[in-house]
């Protein structure tokens, strides 16, 4: 059994979800868990056992424009660690999560008190915000500092590797699914009739509707894809753009078919309704949501950014097409809903995917980390 710190955003965002995902998995394998940010992370479910949850503070402070955050966090990394003789500190998502966490070690060590680190890369960490120049000289810093470095996919692997000079080995370990929560008899009996007629296809979307996302895209496939194929459209989650594409919609009249859902912790019972999910991003590390869409048996349309083809297998579990290509992305989405056979294969060829990426085969993989860490083998 470990004392495992674990640091990430308590947000809706894929680092978070895994990050609470991973600690409750753990806590649940009989490790004891600490989350440490500055609100109780979404996903996470406070009545599993060995889990706890420490609160980032920042006192506002008038001559503060920005609020010293980093500072907080890297105090009650420190608080925690002592009180709870922690044996591990997992921080996810770089920034400025590994910054904080190298700051710890340091007041920690001059305690002598000896703490590891992990820091797990999610994706825009590195590729967009990490390798700003504002930001660059200190997530290298903090990565080459880390004790153990993993990345969520190839893809954002050989775009840290490309974009800083990192001195550590970094291990891919893919983000995960919890098939508990999508057992198949629900899948089966998943009641399709309060959204959709028995004739129309149900389409999904989710995310945090950033730029990144290419929401506008997203409105586009669908508004093509149900002029040849009745269709429904789930809009799952919220963000920046979700004005934009509700005016979309709007313009599109489009109104009857597109439900904004808004934000939610059930994705896996929403996702059990849907046929194919559509995730055009621009840039995507892994693609938690694709991989979320396929345990619930949903054929997927993506773009082939980043590591999503990885997850999504062109031809086989859905379509890939390059960023921005809409046409490319309705006729393969027509390819596939306007051919029930083809349809159902897909969704079974998503279903049985997705079960490489299942919690019991890649959990191990960061508690070997963990081990060798602390004991010195896995
Ligand atoms: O996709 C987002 O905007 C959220 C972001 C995050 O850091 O919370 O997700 C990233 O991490 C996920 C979990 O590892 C990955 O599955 C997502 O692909 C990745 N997002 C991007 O790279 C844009």
């Amino acid at each position: 059994m470990m004392k495992i710190g674990i640091v990430c955003y308590p947000t809706f965002g894929g680092s978070g979800v895994v990050a609470t995902e991973l600690g409750m998995a753990l806590a649940k394998k009989g490790h004891e868990v600490h989350f440490i940010t500055y609100n109780q992370p979404v996903r996470l479910d406070f009545m599993t056992q060995n889990v706890f949850f420490h609160e980032v503070f920042v006192e506002e402070y008038p001559l503060f424009l920005y609020q010293p955050y980093e500072l907080a966090l890297s105090s009650k990394m420190v608080e925690v660690i002592i009180q709870y003789k922690l044996h591990i500190l997992h921080v996810h998502y770089a920034i400025p999560h590994a910054y904080a966490a190298f700051m710890a070690k340091q007041i920690l060590k001059e305690k002598g008190i000896p703490i590891k680190v992990v820091t797990t890369l999610h994706g825009t960490d590195i590729t967009l915000v990490g390798s700003h120049p504002d930001y660059k000289t200190a997530v290298e810093f903090s990565i080459n500092n880390s004790d153990a470095v993993t990345a969520v996919s190839e893809s954002l692997k050989k775009d840290t590797l490309r974009l800083f000079d990192v001195k550590i080995p970094i291990e891919v370990i893919y983000n995960f699914i919890d098939f508990e929560k999508y057992p198949n008899d629900e899948i089966q009996s998943c009641d399709r009739k309060n959204l959709a007629a028995p004739n129309e296809v149900i389409i999904a979307h989710i995310s945090n509707f950033r730029p990144v996302k290419r929401i506008e895209d997203v409105i586009k496939i669908f508004y093509n894809v149900q002029q040849k194929v009745p269709s429904k459209l789930l809009m799952i989650g919220d963000g920046p753009l979700r004005e934009t594409a509700e005016k979309l919609v709007k313009n599109y009249n489009i109104q009857d078919k597109v439900y904004f859902l808004g934000k939610t912790t059930d994705v896996n019972k929403l996702l059990c309704h849907a046929d194919l999910f559509l995730l055009p991003s621009q840039t995507e590390s892994f693609g938690l949501a694709a991989l979320e869409a396929m345990a619930g048996r949903t054929a997927v349309i993506s773009s082939n950014a980043g590591g999503l083809s990885e997850v999504n297998i062109h031809g086989k579990t859905g379509y890939l097409s390059n960023v921005g290509d809409v046409d490319d992305m309705v006729n393969n989405a027509l390819s596939i809903i306007s051919d029930p056979k083809k349809l159902e294969l897909f969704k079974n060829n998503a279903l049985v995917h997705a079960k490489q990426f299942c919690q019991d085969n890649v959990l191990p993989q960061y508690e070997c980390i963990y081990r060798k860490l602390v004991h010195g083998c896995c």
